[in-house]
């Protein structure tokens, strides 16, 4: 009886203690088969090669990925005729005319050749189990702390059980299929592809083999070639091969090994050996055993997982399986459920992510279409950049990597866009680019026009060195840095109307104002005013700091002063366009022009109060209901309004099953962020808002607890990062207040901290209080132009929480303990 209820106790995952973060808060799991929904599966990822684990009790699918595999091959896609048509374009705009703008530059300017290539799946490996109809005891996890995968159910009194994980160390997937009954295990094996330019066979008797070409597309063909090898190891039995599959029978134990390789070396350069690459993968990994495998995957992912733990208390609403707390959240008291979507969009991150490997793309590595919604690309125009707001801040800054990488390519290949299509110095990008590092406007002028992209990329590259502090990582940032600022320096045009300086063409992306007949092609949206502010502001910054480039400096000095200053508009908002146009009945998924109050700290209630206040009236005229990417965004922006509850709703409505809410995305049974259909971004966006409730550094200084909702009234978290290289190393509170914080300081300098309440340091000594610009240079705040005001509106400052403010010189290396006073 006893051991049937421990037995009982362990497959319900039930949580002993009541708080805390015990091991079964970070599973995800399911007394169901996934069945042939890819949104059930459950993703494994090392960042090059991926799987979607179904769990499926006959046929059993692992839906493979590898980083790589895209289709076409290296190629450009600029409009040459962009330069010829740039004045009449811009006549136009300025003119008035936006609808014949839009058609010319439709004509003119969006590119003629690829439109971005698609990211696509490799396979599946498949296992047939007959005679497994008749299940039960079934169970299935995906346990987010160990990145392995689980799955167990009884057939005929014989318990099997399935574990898999892509190895970090050792770069394949590995599955390991048992029995509780000896000579029990019988099965096939096969590889499957949908792409038709393959070649599936069988290496000896104990291997598959998948070759095959990825696709061609807008023109482009399809050259990466990949390999991928499903070796077997049998602990008794038989193995015997046939002429796609293997046939394994009566076996104690079997192992799977997959390794999967392309020729892709990078962008330019598609001369690698794929068979070779996986073949030596498979080769150095076989003979390794199970166990020590898992022990060092595991290790080497909780180097970065661990960094972090959170802890909002948890109740009787956790004990349930995964989907049952997704239907139940919105109803009922689940804060461990938050943590658990919190430190899985941490997962996702590493599972996509690593260095060396392709960044995180609108899928991050998991796609089982050959055809994925907006080929599963790069949309740079919010969605990557989202996929990595969480990268410092939750302590994963390695898993930056392969997107600054990707910002350095751009800084390449943008050049001969910037030139050949603008005329202009430096580099850009528009609303796109692909694994070839595409760089021209797609799409058509109403998305496409956008020439924002890498702007605002290249703010990943400076923000890296606010938390980290690296000057040497800064010193090899800079050209790019500075390049994208020199593009604008050239491109940016004078407003014949207002005389400011100005992006033109460019959009307020995917929205357009009905007074403009419709098109989004505009001069001055306040999204493109704000990028170039940041830009210049971080070139300027980074040029000071490593004393560079002083005549370049002041000339981008004289420029932001140029630039048009953000307006509160008619209906008290944050006008959108240079024209106070905005409808407030508009409820657009995008809301551009916030990205001056997140990701960037343009929009502060401390020294900008008005704006604070119209930016929460913007907000509140989009609405909360959107889509996943969406919602994301809308917590870190209710977050940096201080409006906890707010936040929070988001969350919920984000923690839905699809289709709760009409024209809302929502969340599928595997946690994946709906947008719909599944966009990672919206997993990614959350997890960063969440940070964003807890703790905030952009604006001037280290705020504890900005924006705590009800129902997060205690709790602690450990890990986090601030910028200037601090780390909240622990912190606690209780009803709302802060109780203690440790906090480290990587880097020294002054330490600004802004509080909910009074503290002192542990030792009971008094606090200095704060006054001042914050002198420590990571926490700066470039100051911006006085906003234009509307003579319709009547905005007032909002009634903000008080805070309390203070300053401590810190020592590099040493941690600092304050507690409640
Ligand atoms: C942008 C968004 C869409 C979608 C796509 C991938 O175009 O407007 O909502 O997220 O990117």
């Amino acid at each position: 009886m006893r051991k049937k209820l421990i037995i009982f106790l362990f497959f319900i995952g039930i949580s002993i203690s009541g708080f805390g973060q015990n091991t079964n808060d970070l599973k995800l799991w399911y007394n169901t088969p996934s069945g042939s929904v890819w949104e059930n599966a459950l993703p494994i990822g090392n960042g090059f090669q991926a799987a979607m684990v179904y769990g499926n009790v006959e046929k059993e699918i692992f839906q493979l990925n590898e980083h790589t595999v895209w289709s076409g091959s290296p190629n450009r896609n600029d409009n040459p005729n962009a330069l010829g048509a740039l004045d009449s374009v811009r006549k136009l705009i300025f003119e008035g005319e936006y609808k014949a703008a839009e058609n010319m530059a439709n004509q003119r300017i969006i590119t003629k050749k690829s439109h971005g290539q698609m990211f696509q799946p490799v396979g599946n490996l498949e296992l047939t189990f007959t005679g497994h109809e008749n299940f039960s005891n079934y169970y299935r996890e995906l346990d987010i702390e160990n990145a392995t995968t689980k799955t167990s159910y009884t057939v005929d009194g014989v318990t099997y059980t399935r574990e898999a994980f892509t190895s970090f160390p050792d770069r394949v997937m590995v599955i390991r299929l048992s029995a509780d009954k000896p000579g029990k295990l019988s099965f096939s094996a096969a590889l499957t592809t949908q792409h038709t330019k393959n070649d599936i066979k069988i290496n000896g008797n104990n291997e598959l083999s998948l070759w095959g070409t990825t696709s061609d597309h807008e023109g482009v063909e399809g050259k990466v070639e990949f390999n991928a090898l499903g070796r077997i190891k049998t602990d008794g039995g038989t193995i015997t091969p046939n002429d796609n599959s293997v046939e394994i029978k009566n076996a104690n134990s079997v192992t799977i090994f997959v390794s999967i390789a392309s020729n892709f070396n990078n962008y330019n350069d598609i001369s690698g050996d794929e068979n070779q690459r996986a073949k030596d993968y498979m080769d150095k990994a076989f003979n390794k055993n199970f166990d020590d495998m898992k022990v060092a995957h595991i290790k080497a992912y909780q180097k970065y997982f661990n960094r972090v733990k959170l802890d909002l208390g948890s109740t009787e609403a956790s004990k349930l399986p995964t989907n049952e707390r997704l239907n139940n959240f919105r109803n009922t008291s689940d804060p461990s459920f938050v943590t658990l979507y919190y430190q899985f969009g941490r997962y996702l991150l590493i599972s996509s992510s690593q260095p060396g490997g392709q960044p995180a793309n609108l899928q991050g590595i998991w796609n089982g279409n050959m055809k994925p919604a907006w080929d599963s690309k790069y949309t740079i125009n919010i969605n990557t950049e989202m996929n990595y707001w969480p990268a410092e801040k939750t302590n994963l800054s390695e898993m930056h990597e392969p997107l600054l990488k990707l910002i350095m390519e751009l800084s390449e290949t943008g050049k001969e866009t910037a030139r050949v299509m603008y005329g202009a110095g430096g580099w850009m990008a528009h609303h796109n680019t692909d694994i070839w590092r595409i760089t021209g406007p797609l799409d058509g002028s109403f998305w496409g026009i956008w020439n924002g992209g890498g702007g605002w990329l290249s703010q990943h590259l400076w923000e890296r060195y606010l938390y980290t502090g690296d000057k040497t990582y800064l010193e090899s940032a800079y050209t790019a840095i500075k390049g994208a600022a020199e593009f604008y320096a050239d491109f940016l045009v004078e407003h014949p109307t207002y005389k400011w300086l100005v992006v033109a063409p460019g959009n307020s992306p995917e929205n357009a104002p009905k007074e403009h007949q419709g098109a989004s092609i505009t001069a001055g949206s306040t999204m493109d005013n704000q990028i170039v502010f940041d830009v210049f502001s971080s070139t300027i910054n980074a040029a000071e700091i490593l004393g560079k480039d002083k005549a370049f400096v002041e000339k981008l000095k004289t420029m932001k002063k140029r630039l048009p200053p953000m307006h509160i508009g008619k209906h008290n908002q944050i006008q959108e366009w240079l024209d106070d146009v905005d409808d407030p009945n508009d409820n657009h998924r995008h809301i551009s022009h916030l990205y001056g109050l997140y990701p960037s700290n343009q929009i502060s209630p401390y020294s900008n109060p008005k704006l604070f206040a119209a930016a929460k009236n913007t907000l509140l005229h989009r609405g909360d209901v959107s889509t996943g990417w969406s919602m994301g965004w809308k917590v870190n922006w209710w977050a940096k309004m201080q409006d906890g509850n707010h936040a929070y709703k988001l969350i919920q409505n984000q923690l839905m099953p699809l289709g709760t809410v009409r024209g809302g995305g929502g969340t599928y049974n595997n946690l994946f962020d709906a947008h719909p259909p599944f966009q990672i971004d919206g997993n990614f966006g959350c997890t960063s808002g969440i940070t964003e409730m807890i703790m905030q550094s952009s604006d001037g200084a280290v705020h504890l607890l900005p924006a705590l909702p009800d129902n997060f009234d205690k709790g602690t978290i450990a890990g986090i990062l601030a910028r200037g290289g601090f780390e909240i190393s622990n912190m606690v509170w209780e009803n709302h207040k802060l109780v203690s914080v440790e906090i480290k300081s990587n880097l020294g300098g002054n330490l600004r901290l802004r509080t909910p309440n009074e503290i002192k340091s542990k030792a009971g000594k008094k606090l200095k209080n704060a006054s001042g610009k914050n002198p420590n240079g990571f926490f700066v705040v470039n100051d911006i132009a006085t906003p234009i005001i509307s003579e319709a509106s009547n905005i007032e400052p909002l009634q903000i929480k008080p805070t309390f403010l203070y300053d401590l010189q810190t020592k590099k290396g040493e941690s600092y303990t304050f507690v409640v006073k």
